[in-house]
């Protein structure tokens, strides 16, 4: 077996080597892999091993599960982690009362793991808000996220701790609700249930242990963080171009979302017409496509943005 620096970590590697806990295998790995594959992180080695550490950056990549991530970085195993703030909420409230460590710092919010932890009952049950929760059992794998919100309105109910299948939980008579992450809603509804309040709402999140990090560390996550940012901001936006009429320029700029400051250059043989180039750091719909037609615009372009570094 050979040696590994990463591994058998003396002082010094220690200080250089960012360690990053990620999911293993579920919701949050292929974007989590893909951001960082983007971010110019490369590592080869399989989902299979625990450790992977990145070719070409002093990065090291823990994958474990999304549960144990917080703890993970709570308790300065890692140095980073990306996770659900739910887990991370509720797991931190889940070690306060255990008595363990609970610091961490938040790094930024990512653009993906989005969801919402939500009561859902049957779907014929009448709602009429939450106090209709007032001594009845409710089947969820977050009972810290879901007492907090019921116990600020005085609800007392039973909560029925479940791992996993939570969404059978009232057709198996075990609960007469659940409070469950919900993405689309589609497992609720093929289960004969109605989502009827959101107690959460949750997306990925980038964190970091609550001490400083040592300088080499520290520069390292701030490049990371502004790869990440400028990958994040490209996701959103698109390089519009399109042929337009000079006496209509205000009013495209009006309809195109997020747009600063366009580059018009004057078409060959036309005084009327100019091209222009412009970034739209939001979303762009048919809707205003079709609308800049009517105003006139030809030659419409939207394309994709890799990278973007402001
Ligand atoms: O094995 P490991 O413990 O690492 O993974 P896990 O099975 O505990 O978690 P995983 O991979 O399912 O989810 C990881 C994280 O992704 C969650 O903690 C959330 O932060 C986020 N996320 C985003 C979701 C969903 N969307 C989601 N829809 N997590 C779970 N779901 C489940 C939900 O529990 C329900 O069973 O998907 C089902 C509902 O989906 P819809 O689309 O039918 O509503
Ligand atoms: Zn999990």
């Amino acid at each position: 077996m050979s040696t590994c620096n990463a591994c058998n970590e003396k002082g010094t590697e220690k200080q250089k080597r960012l360690r990053i806990a990620i999911q293993k295998s579920g919701r949050l790995t292929d974007d989590t892999e893909k951001l960082f594959r983007a971010s110019g992180i490369k590592f080869n080695e399989s989902r299979d091993h625990l450790l992977a550490h990145a070719e070409n950056l002093p990065i090291d990549i823990l994958r474990v599960r999304d549960d144990d991530i917080p703890g993970l970085v709570m308790d300065h195993v890692v140095d980073l982690g990306i996770v659900g703030q739910n887990v991370l909420e509720e797991t931190a409230m889940q070690r306060e009362v255990d008595g363990l460590d609970t610091g961490y710092k938040q790094v930024m919010i990512m653009n993906f793991g989005d969801c919402r932890l939500s009561v859902a009952v049957p779907t014929e049950c009448e709602w009429h808000g939450l106090s209709d929760l007032e001594g009845k059992k409710i089947a969820t794998t977050y009972p810290f996220l879901l007492r907090r919100v019921l116990k600020a309105q005085g609800i007392n109910y039973k909560a029925v701790l479940l791992n996993g299948s939570v969404e059978v939980a009232p057709r198996a008579g075990l609960a007469d609700a659940i409070c469950d992450l919900v993405c689309t809603g589609a497992t609720l509804q093929s289960n004969g249930l109605k989502e009827v309040e959101t107690v959460y709402t949750s997306k990925a999140v980038l964190i970091c242990r609550d001490q400083d990090l040592y300088p080499e560390k520290q520069r390292l996550l701030d490049i990371l963080v502004q790869r990440f940012k400028g990958i994040m901001a490209a996701a959103e936006s698109k390089y519009i171009m399109m042929n337009a009429p000079k006496a209509k320029l205000e009013d495209i700029r009006k309809i195109l979302p997020g747009a600063e400051n366009p580059s018009i250059i004057q078409l060959e043989g036309n005084p009327d017409r100019v091209a222009m180039h412009v970034v739209s750091r939001e979303k762009v719909f048919w809707e205003t496509l079709e609308q800049l037609k009517k105003l006139g615009a030809t030659s419409i372009l939207v394309v994709p943005i890799e990278k973007m570094l402001d």
